[in-house]
């Protein structure tokens, strides 16, 4: 049991070997997966064919999907249906709010702002479970990326705390939905990496050293730690468990 030999897997936010996405690519590799990744738009394809191209195992296959557009999403997993027939899980490992955003007060965040960092990192975990349904026709496990700054108050964080509640819901929600289909639902609360995304933001050094001095671990996660997390949650391994966040973080949440 464990082995994701003669499975596929769709894993979409891959920006480059940073991105956690990769880190969760490597481990169902590992596991014997086939996958699937999908980028945002063709500006990305390269860079991502090129990391997976990497890989050894079943080859890959690609595909560009803009989340923020439902008829992509639509034509992906039509196309994927076409290509593969069935899918066993899927990584969602998206978000995004406009940088000025993500500094300030969460007070002064506007209409256009709030609504794009939803749109893209919480709304589209519903549009996208609701397109891979009908290709997970052996059930399956749907996964997605969140962070602690959606259950408490994260310095600079904002709106986009906001959007991972929103997002951390849509998970209890959609794997009450999906449960009669065998398709369970659940996030990964990740502890801060330097990703392309953390990039330019200020004080995330201050952020990792508070990890490192009060985390039970006392260190900062890796992507190969979030990346195996996700291979349990995707595994039969977790096939009890659904509509749960795990928090893949040193333990940094549970020290108050
Ligand atoms: P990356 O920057 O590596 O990945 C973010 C991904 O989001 C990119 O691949 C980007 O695609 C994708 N994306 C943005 N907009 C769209 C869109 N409209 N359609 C499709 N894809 C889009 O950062 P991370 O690996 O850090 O982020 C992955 C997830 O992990 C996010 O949900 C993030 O909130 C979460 N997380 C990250 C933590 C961290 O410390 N890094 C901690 C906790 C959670 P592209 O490059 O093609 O634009
Ligand atoms: C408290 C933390 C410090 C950082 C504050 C906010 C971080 C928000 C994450 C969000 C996903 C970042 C962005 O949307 C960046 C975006 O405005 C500009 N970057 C890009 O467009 C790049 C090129 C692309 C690839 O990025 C995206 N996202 O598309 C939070 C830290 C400690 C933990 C983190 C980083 C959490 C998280 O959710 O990522």
């Amino acid at each position: 049991m464990g082995s994701l030999e003669g499975r596929t897997y769709v894993v979409m936010g891959v920006a480059n070997k940073r991105s956690i996405a990769w880190g969760i690519a490597q481990s169902l590799n590992k596991a014997g997966a086939r996958l699937i990744f999908t980028y945002a738009s063709e500006r990305f394809e390269k860079p991502v064919r090129d990391l997976a191209n990497t890989l050894e195992g079943p080859e890959s296959l690609f595909y560009e999907c803009d989340v923020t557009n439902d008829e992509a999403i639509d034509q992906t997993f039509a196309a994927i249906q076409n290509d593969v027939e069935v899918i066993h899980g899927l990584a969602h490992c998206i978000a995004f709010a406009n940088r000025e955003e993500l500094k300030g007060e969460y007070l002064d965040t506007s209409r256009d702002g709030f609504l794009t960092a939803h749109n893209i990192s919480a709304y589209s975990l519903t549009a996208v479970a609701r397109a891979a349904k009908p290709v997970m026709s052996e059930g399956g496990g749907i996964v997605t990326l969140t962070y602690l700054g959606g259950e408490k108050v994260v310095e600079n964080y904002n709106v986009m705390g906001i959007a991972k509640a929103s997002l951390d819901a849509s998970v209890k929600y959609l794997a009450n939905d999906l449960g009669k289909h065998k398709i369970r639902v659940n996030a990964i609360s990740a502890g801060p990496i330097r990703t392309l995304s953390a990039k330019g933001i200020g004080d995330f050094n201050k952020i990792l050293t508070e990890i490192e001095e009060r985390a039970p671990l006392r260190r900062a996660v890796t992507q190969e730690e979030v990346g195996d997390t996700a291979y349990f949650l995707m595994s039969d391994l977790a096939r009890g468990v659904t509509g749960e966040v795990i928090h893949c973080d040193s333990g940094y949440n549970i020290v108050g």
